[in-house]
């Protein structure tokens, strides 16, 4: 059993209806804690509306491979298309760090590879794990964050 962290991000359509099932189907059986949920800047990409992103963590025994499963699983279950590269999109799931594990695997590097500069994965990384996250960390990261609240309390 090892701690594994995951971020979600919607920023089309029900924000908090695509999260609640995006942390229904990756979390599985697995017991799970979740950040609260941040309004935030689009990073990258093209001009577009503000996400809403949260961070699950998992207390599993899924492997780096099976947790990218459940990722893409739950993406497509909330109808996620791809047209645009870092484009508009229903649910996004990332694998952030599964345990102390390193991947160097392309599709799934781990730890992910720009978790360190997103604000948006950050902030709500460093209220479920605050050792994994400095304070310099935290103030170099990008992007504006703005704390909403629980999933629970959102519509
Ligand atoms: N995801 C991206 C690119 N930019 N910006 C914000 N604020 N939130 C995201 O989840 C996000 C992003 C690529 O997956
Ligand atoms: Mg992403
Ligand atoms: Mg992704």
């Amino acid at each position: 059993m090892r701690l594994a962290y995951l971020s979600l991000g919607s920023n089309l359509g029900e924000r908090a209806e695509h999260l609640r099932e995006g942390v229904r189907v990756v979390a599985g059986t697995d017991l799970y804690r979740l950040s609260r949920v941040y309004e935030t800047e689009p990073v990258g990409g093209v001009v577009q509306d503000d996400f809403w992103n949260l961070v699950l963590e998992l207390a599993t025994e899924a492997t780096p491979r099976e947790l990218l499963e459940r990722a893409q699983r739950a993406e497509v279950a909330r109808g996620r298309s791809r047209e645009v590269h870092w484009g508009p999109r229903t649910l996004d799931v990332d694998v952030l760090l599964v345990g102390e594990e390193t991947s160097e695997d392309p599709e799934l590097l781990l730890p992910h590879p720009r978790m360190y500069e997103r604000a948006f994965v950050l902030y709500p990384l460093a209220e479920l794990a605050p050792a994994l996250v400095s304070g310099e960390q935290l103030a170099a990261s990008n992007g504006r964050v703005v704390a909403l609240g629980t999933l629970e309390s959102l519509r």
